[in-house]
């Protein structure tokens, strides 16, 4: 080990959760005074400790890049031999059982372009915490067990930073000399580091108020660049609404008296819910209809009810460590996106949520990065955002919601928040109670919270005529994952139902628990063979795989009750026969033709549903179904059918398009519907190849009074190279590449093109003078969105993996947290033939071979190889 050390680059530290102490010492109280200056700012830190347990270990107090100007204790300032610093964290030994203790660091907020921890954006100066960025504004223990109350006074040119926000509640406020001025701010709930934020800028608001359940009044405040103001309305009300919701749903009431947001332009993830002060990527608080496209409103509907839900599932109740992550993100998405359910579709929802699992976390869980939602061990936390432990984490709970019912599960939820209000809590303090609220065995339910990897059930169904019964036998097995060879069977919850053909009808959904390797359920009183709807609702988040017939996918995909299940037959009916495709067969299309036609014309349905379940499934799903993916053919393939499709139905496609044309703009269930149907049918239409397609999608793009139908033609123009395309492109940054949001939109459309020529397209906007890898959104819009188009990034040639490892490369010296997001793609390597996986794994090598690479990069790349 000393050796390898001495010639290679240090590996990371393995953090592992079997590791996990109490904390030596804790920090009941701290006061923060920070002279704020882009250039220069002073933190002075007072933290009260006190020792934890008998035990004589020095006080240890985390730092990131910091240096020590001052530190005293009990008011003695001590002599340098009194202090040392050991891996940035500053080590100070102890007599007493508790002290005071004193800290001066100096920042630089402008240069700090991780966006971690104090640092400027816009003119404003913000923080970012979550995970581990408070030690790099402050020597402290940044660990989430350690809940402080916080005191904090920050000073600054009052006309560069009129606005001094912080968590919890204003104190007061005062003119310095010098034009600078200062806010005192405090919050009485004992909190973790990671959840410390302060903003200071030139901030306009968009101020409302909400009045709890118990009836007190809380000012709520959106803060933006005053000419941002107009595009807050769609946040104050997702805000007030997710309020009212929270009472209504969980009995959670808000608990300080002012509620603020603030929006700023560069920021790594999507939101943070810093106590009383949420901070927000502008691209989750700003809409309206010149610029968001519906996706865009519902993302921040479903953002700000996230972060607001936090107060309770995250910052009231913390995790006690970074392992339990899942403990408040699984939770709190389950939340956000039951809230979004209810404000919209339920149907609709679960078809979105259940896409984006597949795509996202489905192809995490079968990768070299797989890990179960909570981790064993990590070099890096923040590689630890995932998939798995947000929406499989969503998935777990929404597991548990389902056995229990809605009650029990209340009774759970309230005992869980009861039990652990103010303190840092473990996924297995939920679980636990979980099943004493809600008064259920979830013994075997835990391994969701062990073993990685995404469960498979085969359900087959036999009927047996004379003894008029079917059998139904179940199996399931669970991949192997990286450093979990042998997997345990799990608690699978499978609603299920038996059709009648003859009359459409089902015999009743019932809640089948598969627990073994292999189980099998009888059924009586079928005369005739039934068919079987499986996965309803799709109540476990597995991979099931059926005997069931085209025939029998046609006829759920037109009967079943269940929405999910119903699209759910389609998408299957549509996977069958493109599969068959690119393994060269000539699978027969009549039946997915005539499900489309029927779905289409079918008045009872609602036009959002009709949309997701005629679109057909994209390419890397596709590249899902397959042991070796192979893009060239799944591309053909799926432009064929869709293709065909669109000729085939050209009446219906042109006179959907032609109906759903709206008059004005409102942002209602059945306008967002009749939009999202109107863009699939134009989607068709163009995808024909008839002769007035590109004019029509012209037509669409010049006329549209909104976003959506805007992007959506620009998007299918993008598909092809006609003159129109050009034309769009052209207008569209021309009208927008003042709006930074906005201009992200075009840069995206080009890089998710299904164009031959995507690669060097890319290239070519990774050199535009709009581009910028200080902006962690623009470069999502170019290289993650790239990295997402499986047919251009897999080229052949292996030129668009070696477009985004250079990015990675450049990117790491910037801001290793953006960089190592987009090194998974890379690591699917297995999943391709030899030639492809090969240049794959040259460019991670590559990356690694990179000196003074990030923790975060050397990660995600070293176990991409594995
Ligand atoms: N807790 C936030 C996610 C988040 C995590 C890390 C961040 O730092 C770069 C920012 C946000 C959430 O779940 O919304
Ligand atoms: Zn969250």
């Amino acid at each position: 080990m000393a050796d390898m050390l001495s010639t290679t680059a240090a590996a990371p530290a393995v953090i592992r959760r079997a590791d996990y102490r109490a904390p030596d010492w804790l920090i009941p109280d701290i006061a923060l005074d920070f002279d704020l200056d882009p250039a220069l700012t002073r933190v002075e830190a007072t933290l009260s400790v006190t020792r934890n347990g008998d035990h004589d270990r020095p006080l240890r107090l985390d730092g990131d890049g910091l240096v020590p100007l001052a530190v005293k204790v009990d008011g003695r300032t001590l002599e340098e031999a009194e202090w040392h610093l050991e891996a940035g964290a500053l080590i100070i030994p102890l007599s007493g059982d508790s002290h005071r203790i004193e800290t001066l660091v100096e920042l630089a907020p402008q240069s700090n372009s991780k966006l971690m921890g104090l640092y400027a954006s816009g003119g404003l100066l913000c923080t970012q915490c979550e995970a581990e960025g408070f030690r790099r504004i402050t020597f402290f223990p940044d660990r989430p067990d350690v809940l402080s109350r916080y005191s904090v006074r920050m000073s600054a040119d009052k006309a560069r930073f009129p606005i001094l926000l912080a968590n919890g509640d204003p104190i007061e406020q005062a003119d310095l000399p010098d034009g600078r001025h200062s806010a005192l701010w405090n919050d009485p709930f004992p909190k973790p580091c990671y959840l410390f934020a302060l903003v200071a800028g030139d901030l306009a608001c968009n101020a409302d108020s909400f009045v709890t359940m118990s009836g007190r009044e809380v000012q709520l405040g959106i803060w933006v660049k005053e000419a941002d103001l107009p595009r807050t309305a769609h946040a104050m009300k997702a805000l007030k609404d997710s309020m009212a919701w929270d009472e209504r749903v969980y009995g959670r009431e808000y608990d300080l008296d002012v509620f603020n947001i603030v929006a700023v332009a560069d920021f790594n993830f999507g939101a943070m819910e810093n106590k009383g002060l949420n901070i927000f990527n502008s691209r989750y608080i700003l809409a309206d209809p010149e610029t968001a496209t519906d996706i865009d409103y519902d993302g921040v509907e479903g953002v700000v009810a996230h972060e607001y839900f936090h107060n309770w599932s995250g910052n009231r109740v913390t995790c006690r460590d970074w392992f339990q992550l899942s403990l408040k993100e699984g939770f709190t998405v389950f939340r956000d996106q039951n809230f979004s359910a209810d404000m919209g579709s339920h149907a609709v929802k679960r078809i979105e949520d259940v896409r984006i699992l597949r795509a996202a976390q489905f192809q995490e869980d079968s990768g070299p990065l797989a890990h179960p939602i909570r981790p064993e061990s990590y070099m890096e936390i923040s590689n630890f955002y995932t998939a798995t432990i947000y929406n499989k984490g969503a998935e777990v709970i929404r597991m548990m919601a389902l056995m229990l019912g809605a009650e029990r599960f209340r009774a759970g939820s309230d005992l869980y928040f009861d039990r652990h209000d103010g303190e840092a809590a473990t996924c297995e303090d939920f679980v636990a109670a979980m099943e004493e609220g809600g008064q259920i065995d979830l013994g075997q339910f835990r391994r969701w919270y062990e073993q990685a990897g995404t469960p498979h059930v085969r359900a087959l169904l036999s009927h047996d005529p004379v003894a008029q019964s079917v059998e139904l036998t179940l199996e399931q097995t669970v991949p192997a994952t990286p450093g979990q060879p042998d997997k345990q069977p799990m608690a699978i919850p499978l609603r299920t139902a038996l059709f009648d053909p003859a009359t459409g009808q089902h015999h009743g959904d019932e809640l089948l628990m598969l627990t073994e390797p292999k189980q099998s359920f009888t059924f009586t009183g079928f005369a005739a063979a039934p068919v079987l709807s499986i996965n309803r609702g799709f109540s476990a988040p597995v991979i099931v795989e059926t005997n069931r017939s085209q025939a029998d996918l046609a006829f759920l995909s037109a009967h079943d009750d269940d929405p999910f299940a119903r699209y759910e037959a389609m998408q299957q009916l549509m996977v069958n026969v493109l599969i068959g495709r690119i393994a060269g067969q000539d699978t027969d299309d009549g039946a997915v033709i005539d499900a489309i036609r029927n779905t289409l014309t079918d008045p009872a349905l609602d036009p959002a549903f009709v949309a997701e379940t005629i679109r057909l499934p994209s390419e890397a799903y596709l590249g899902d179904q397959m042991k070796i993916v192979d893009p060239d053919a799944i591309h053909a393939a799926r432009d064929a059918l869709q293709t065909k499709i669109g000729a085939e139905l050209m009446p219906l496609w042109r006179d959907i398009h032609a109906k759903t044309k709206a008059n004005a703009f409102s942002i209602s269930s059945a306008a967002k519907g009749a939009r999202k149907l109107r863009n699939a049918a134009l989607h068709y239409l163009v995808a024909s190849g008839a002769q007035d397609g590109p004019a029509i999608a012209f037509g669409q793009f010049s006329e549209a009074d909104n976003m959506t139908e805007r992007q959506a033609a620009l998007g299918t123009l993008a598909n092809g190279s006609s003159p129109e395309r050009e034309a769009a492109l052209d207008i569209f940054y021309n009208r927008y590449s003042a709006d930074a949001l906005t201009l992200d939109k075009w840069f995206q459309t080009q890089a998710f093109a299904l164009h031959p020529d995507a690669v060097e397209q890319v290239q070519a906007l990774g050199q535009h003078k709009d581009f910028t890898l200080a902006n962690p959104n623009r470069v999502r819009s170019l290289y993650g969105a790239f990295a997402g188009n499986q047919w251009a990034f897999h080229h052949g040639s292996g030129k668009g993996y070696a477009l985004v490892a250079d990015c990675i490369i450049a990117l790491d010296k910037l801001n290793p947290q953006t960089a190592a997001r987009l090194v998974p793609p890379l690591g699917r390597w297995k999943r391709f033939d030899e030639g492809r996986a090969a240049l794959m794994r040259a460019q991670l090598q590559r990356i690694l071979a990179q000196p003074g690479l990030s923790k975060d990069v050397t990660e995600q790349a070293s176990k991409s190889l594995e």
